[in-house]
């Protein structure tokens, strides 16, 4: 059998289901001559032979087209940057800006919301569904058609971005080697077949989705199908269809599921249990998976959920093991070719390395190695020199190897917050919010939930006097007769939520905008007057847990 790649699957696979989305299936052949052709259309649209890096900004649904949009850019040498469908202008725009995208490609309604951004930055926009622009989804070959270039394993293949303790999001460069060491690392823990169907119901701009949901499967010679997005009913029946072997999710998604089989009928119920109960494999990772969850989940199903670690730097870093057993609270073991040390950062020292402690029971900070780790920050030099000592990347993660398993802590920083699988940055939006024109200053947390892990939670300072119109953008839908009668004489922080709520919103992703507000005179500050994050979760009732 030949061996795949990346984005060659194996000849053998031709006939065999690749994706299922939309009601239809299609297969690696279709898949591979897609992306073949799409491929040249790119490089006819851009009178080259190879895109060279260029970076290629995409907007589309989960779905066929989106993966062979993904191997299309591979094919023709460029970098992939996967756009969230979810996502505002202002972030789609400072991604397609970040990344400096030299084309856009974007699929039906979805896809079109760039085109704007693609005409006022005098780049193409190339449209999925027309074949009048020359980018059809499937058609005539480009006359003359050169052979597509050879792409090395050290060449960039995607950037994702991710949040940060400063500001907006950071690239995250990973080159078609360390996408594949990923990849081989997880087939090989998770005993990945060419049978297995995995039921996708994750975004598709994030490592979780795309590499271990997506690639791993493509990579195996499985199918994968999409949901399109994720629904709790509509993802029982599926698990309990007997047609899919593999689910992977965020803790919030089972957290959720669990509230769906809670609420059903006893007949869904015991169907839903029976159905999902033959699953081959079941993953939780992106956040800690709360043990009741894992209890539960066990409970109703008989699975006992594999928890692993990962970051868009690493890929995945550890995993509980798929033999053997699978300890709740803990995210396992150093998974293939990984390599995991605890560091105390205050002294370097080593406390741990892979699942031999040299401290047992002291905590450290995680720090991994391995071909699978990203090549840098997208032109951000310092901050990639920065974030390695010796070769090892510094995840900003505690954690405890106890008993051979590690079991994270939390963050060393106080400003990154997890809500339902996403990372946010409290500094990114505590920078949007002190643009408003009535927002003196501003601290944001993240409060505890069952369900989300954390929420966004923001205390707010108000300017003195308001003056509405100060600052505010033509065709802002915050009027003044918004923002003067809830400020009124007496604001309240009712009054505060109800105008920066919708303001936030259309500014940022919607799992960034804080669920709990409250106006405050002034903020907890230590004596050099750094605000004590710690006493602002106070503020919501949250006990203060060390920073
Ligand atoms: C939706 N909402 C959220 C979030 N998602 N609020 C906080 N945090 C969130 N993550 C809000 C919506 O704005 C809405 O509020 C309300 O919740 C319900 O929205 P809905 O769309 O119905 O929610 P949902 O579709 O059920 O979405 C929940 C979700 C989603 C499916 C858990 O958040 C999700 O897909 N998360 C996965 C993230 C992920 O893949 N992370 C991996 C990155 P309102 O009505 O007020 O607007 S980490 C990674 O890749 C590393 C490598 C790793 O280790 O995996
Ligand atoms: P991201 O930057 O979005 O890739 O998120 C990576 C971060 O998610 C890690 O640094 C951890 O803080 C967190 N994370 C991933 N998996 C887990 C897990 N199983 N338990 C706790 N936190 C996790």
């Amino acid at each position: 059998m030949t061996a795949p790649t990346l984005f060659h699957p194996s000849r053998e696979w031709s006939d065999r289901v690749a994706v299922l989305s939309s009601g239809a299936s299609r297969t690696y052949g279709e898949l591979e001559a897609g992306s073949r052709l799409r491929a040249r259309h790119l490089l006819a649209a851009a009178t080259a032979c190879d895109l060279e890096g260029a970076r290629v900004g995409f907007l589309m649904e989960p779905g066929f087209e989106y993966v062979v949009t993904q191997w299309a850019i591979w094919r023709a040498g460029g970098i992939a940057v996967p756009l969230c469908p979810d996502h505002p202008d202002r972030e789609l725009r400072y991604v397609i800006d970040d990344a400096d995208c030299s084309a856009l490609i974007g699929a039906g309604m979805t896809g079109r919301r760039i085109e704007d951004a693609a005409r006022e930055r005098g780049i193409p926009f190339h449209e999925v569904s027309d074949p009048k622009r020359g980018f059809p989804a499937a058609g005539p070959v480009p006359p003359d058609p050169a052979p597509l270039p050879w792409i090395g394993p050290e060449r960039a293949a995607m950037i994702l971005y991710t949040s940060g303790t400063t500001g907006r999001p950071k690239g995250v460069v990973t080159a078609h080697g360390q996408i594949e060491a990923h990849i081989r690392s997880l087939l090989d823990a998770w005993e990945w077949e060419r049978d297995d169907r995995i039921l996708h119901v994750l975004p598709l701009h994030h490592t979780h989705g795309i590499v271990n949901a997506l690639c791993c499967p493509l990579y195996a010679g499985a199918a994968v199908e999409f949901a399109g997005s994720f629904e709790a009913a509509a993802t029982w029946d599926r698990l309990a269809s007997g047609e899919i072997s593999v689910f992977m999710a965020v803790p919030t998604i089972y957290a959720k599921l669990l509230r769906a089989w809670e609420a059903a009928a006893g007949s869904t119920r015991r169907r839903w249990s029976r159905g999902a109960g033959a699953l081959r494999l079941m993953v939780s990772g992106s956040a800690a998976l709360p043990v009741r969850v894992f209890e539960h989940w066990e409970e109703i199903t008989g699975h006992r959920l594999l928890e692993r670690y990962g970051m868009t730097e690493i890929g995945m870093g550890l995993s509980n093991p798929y033999e053997g057993e699978r300890r709740p609270g803990t995210v396992g073991q150093p998974l293939p070719d990984v390599g995991v040390r605890l560091v105390r950062p205050s002294t370097g020292r080593v406390l741990a390395e892979g699942v031999e402690a040299f401290a047992p029971g002291a905590s450290g900070e995680i720090r991994i190695r391995g071909p699978m780790v990203f090549s840098e920050y997208w032109r951000r030099p310092e901050e990639t020199t920065a974030a390695f000592v010796d070769g090892w990347f510094l995840t900003g993660d505690e954690a405890v190897l106890e008993d051979g398993y590690y079991r994270l802590l939390g963050r060393r920083s106080v400003d990154i917050l997890k809500s339902g699988g996403y990372k946010i940055s409290a500094v990114e939006v505590e920078e949007l919010l002190r643009t408003h024109p009535a927002v003196r200053d501003c601290a944001v947390v993240g409060i505890p939930d069952e369900d989300w892990g954390e929420r966004v939670a923001a205390a707010v300072i108000l300017k003195a006097r308001v003056a509405p119109e100060a600052g505010l953008a033509p065709g802002v839908a915050v009027s003044s007769a918004a923002l003067s009668p809830p400020w009124g004489a007496e604001p309240d922080s009712a009054a505060v939520a109800s105008v920066l709520d919708p303001w936030v919103r259309k500014r940022l992703a919607r799992y960034k905008v804080p669920r709990a507000w409250r106006l405050v005179e002034d903020l907890p500050r230590n004596a050099m007057g750094k605000v004590r994050k710690p006493a602002v979760r106070a503020l919501f009732n949250v006990r203060a847990r060390p920073s």
